[in-house]
């Protein structure tokens, strides 16, 4: 069973016994089991047959044994019978904003609602608000709620919701009266898609009325779903949803901080606090037991590092707050120095008219110039990708000719030979060793066949990398995010392999992709196989996608040296020579 598949099953587990009404240590130990999982790299049929899932930390004895029943049969028998109390629909009543555990279990019981319709028509039949702890405006709520899962699907693409994003910024920025404002929630923490955007601001609370027009105002804004002194909540022309907090200025880091999440890293840190005898919120640190402290209270936060600082803690970076090491990392200053965009010199992986390109290749190079690279490596289509008018052998070469001729045009600038080969269903290659010898590196990407077993894609993949011409894999599980899954595919067994071979894997930065997975980037780095971000751009403007492939680079604990695109031109030259 997949990996993916037993997360959503660990999830499932703990909101059945949520809506049960058990114990709720009990339900989160599943929810956080499935969060660890979805972080642990090494295979879980080898974890399994040697007993060492407990090994890992979060990983329970009741976890344990749904996760081995699901792997060795391929159902668990306690997840089985806890599907016995509620029907299916359940988990999508439980979608919709302000249906939590209790009131989802409660209407099930005396109304037995089990569906988004069931719900909408006891809503609009007035039936909810006289359920013990619903009213007028709960029921109101709920069918907004309802109007929402039912237009927006409840997760974004990261370029879509950082463009949102900015737009509100910038109107907000018109206002003098902000003191410091910054995008907080998955988007500040790059995750790989976005449920929701979360602003906060501090200003002086003369100013917040003033500030909160702005926001609620803003051409952008469809509908206002909340509006306070504080807190507002709007739905966006792009279907996002966006909150903007407004805090006074002592409060920010503390804000940003909380905002920022993830939840699990907030509870560690919360701890942390705890130790010292004090609590922390969204606002400050305070005595729990005033009278009784155990150290004194820090005197002066005006940063997050002040915060981390306080707890014992070196800076954590937004991108690594996910509660998967990187306290343990930072108590103990073992932290990485992450990528940054200033250490991206060029980047692989882009396409031009050449296959299904917007853009010659003089308009690729001098939009790679205008970034400031010192290079930029062609790698269209190979010849069986007639869908996107891949390059016969003649057409590779013409390309070359060309390439050649503008690097001569060039000062402090090269364009790469590169070329993304597809990896047949049988796991050769679609050119031949001797073509393959003529380009500077080699891609192998699978844009066919997906239904394969996961064996034998494995098996596919593993051939194409052990051809001495391939440089690097590209999009390697073939994910296209919030619409299609990855092939089945043993991502960890080609990661150990790449790493054997000493071969590249690509992050596919494209919004739509971010693939590898920063999970696995993570174990890659540890692996020590080098990673190459790769806008995979059809036109001038994708290239600067790269930003949100070093995200995800981040995301993955990834330093400069780990990053193919940090090397200079003449050390990328030398690297592909070898
Ligand atoms: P999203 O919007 O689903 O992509 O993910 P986030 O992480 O942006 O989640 P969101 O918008 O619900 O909340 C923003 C942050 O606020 C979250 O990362 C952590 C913090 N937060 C929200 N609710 C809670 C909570 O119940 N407990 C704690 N400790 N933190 C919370
Ligand atoms: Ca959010
Ligand atoms: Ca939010
Ligand atoms: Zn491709």
């Amino acid at each position: 069973m997949e990996k993916a598949k037993i997360t959503e099953i660990l999830d499932e587990v703990g909101t059945l016994l949520e809506l049960k009404g058990e114990n709720p240590f009990k339900s989160r130990a599943f929810h956080n089991a499935a969060r660890i999982l979805a972080g642990v790299t090494e295979d879980l049929n080898e974890l399994v047959k040697n007993g060492e899932l407990r090994s890992i930390k979060g990983i329970g004895e009741s976890t344990a044994k749904i996760i081995s029943d699901l792997v060795t049969t391929g159902s668990s028998s306690d997840h089985e019978s806890l599907k016995k109390y509620f029907p299916a629909g359940i988990f999508d009543v439980m979608k919709i904003q302000g249906m939590g555990p209790k009131k989802v279990s409660l209407v099930y019981k005396k109304l037995k609602i089990a569906s988004i319709d069931d719900l909408e028509k006891a809503a609009r039949a007035g039936k909810l608000e006289k359920l013990e702890g619903f009213g007028k405006k709960t029921e109101e709520n709920i069918l907004l709620g309802i109007a929402q899962v039912r237009t927006h699907a409840s997760k974004f693409h990261i370029h879509i919701a950082e463009k949102a994003a900015q737009a509100i910024l910038e109107s907000l920025s018109t206002h003098k009266g902000i003191i410091r404002s910054e995008i907080a929630g998955s988007l500040r923490r790059k995750k790989e898609t976005i449920g929701d955007i979360d602003i906060v601001v501090s200003a002086k609370s003369k100013d917040a009325q003033s500030i909160m027009k702005i926001f609620t105002t803003h051409p952008n804004v469809e509908r206002i779903t909340g509006e306070g002194e504080t807190k507002s909540s709007v739905v966006l022309n792009s279907g996002i949803n966006c909150d903007l907090r407004i805090v006074e200025e002592k409060a920010f880091p503390f804000a940003l901080n909380y905002f920022t999440g993830s939840k699990d890293h907030n509870v560690r840190i919360r701890s942390l606090a705890r130790e010292n005898g004090w609590s922390l919120n969204e606002y400050g640190f305070s005595l729990i037991e005033p009278g009784k402290k155990i150290k004194p209270l820090p005197k002066s936060i005006k940063s997050e590092e002040d915060i981390y600082k306080a707890v014992g803690l070196q800076y954590v970076e937004p991108e690594l707050r996910e509660d998967l090491g990187e306290i343990e990392a930072s108590a103990t200053g073992k932290l990485p120095t992450l990528v940054t965009w200033n250490d991206i010199r060029g980047t692989f992986h882009c396409h031009t008219n050449y296959s299904d390109g917007h853009n010659t290749l003089t308009e690729m190079a001098a939009a790679a110039q205008k970034l400031g690279w010192e290079y930029l490596g062609i790698a269209d289509h190979s010849k069986v990708a007639a869908y996107a008018n891949g390059l016969t052998e003649d057409r590779v070469k013409k390309q070359h000719k060309e390439i050649e001729t503008l690097n001569e045009t060039f000062k402090g600038f090269k364009l790469f030979k590169g070329t993304e080969v597809d990896i047949l269903p049988s796991g050769e290659l679609d050119f031949s060793d001797k073509v393959l010898a003529s380009f500077d590196y080699v891609v192998a990407s699978v844009h066919s066949s997906f239904k394969m077993s996961e064996a034998d894609m494995t098996k596919r993949i593993m051939k194409a990398l052990k051809n001495k011409y391939v440089t690097m894999l590209g999009h390697l599980t073939g994910r296209l995010l919030l619409e299609r899954e990855s092939y089945p595919l043993n991502q960890t067994e080609i990661i150990n392999a790449a790493s054997d071979l000493g071969k590249i894997i690509e992050i596919n930065a494209h919004p739509m992709r971010l693939d590898l997975d920063w999970r696995m980037v993570k174990y890659a780095r540890q692996k020590g196989v080098l990673i190459a971000i790769n806008p995979d751009s059809h036109v001038t403007s994708g290239l600067t996608d790269v930003k949100y492939g070093v995200g995800i680079a981040r995301k993955g604990w990834c330093e400069k040296r780990d990053i193919l695109n940090t090397k200079s031109v003449k050390q990328v030259d030398l690297y592909l020579k070898k």
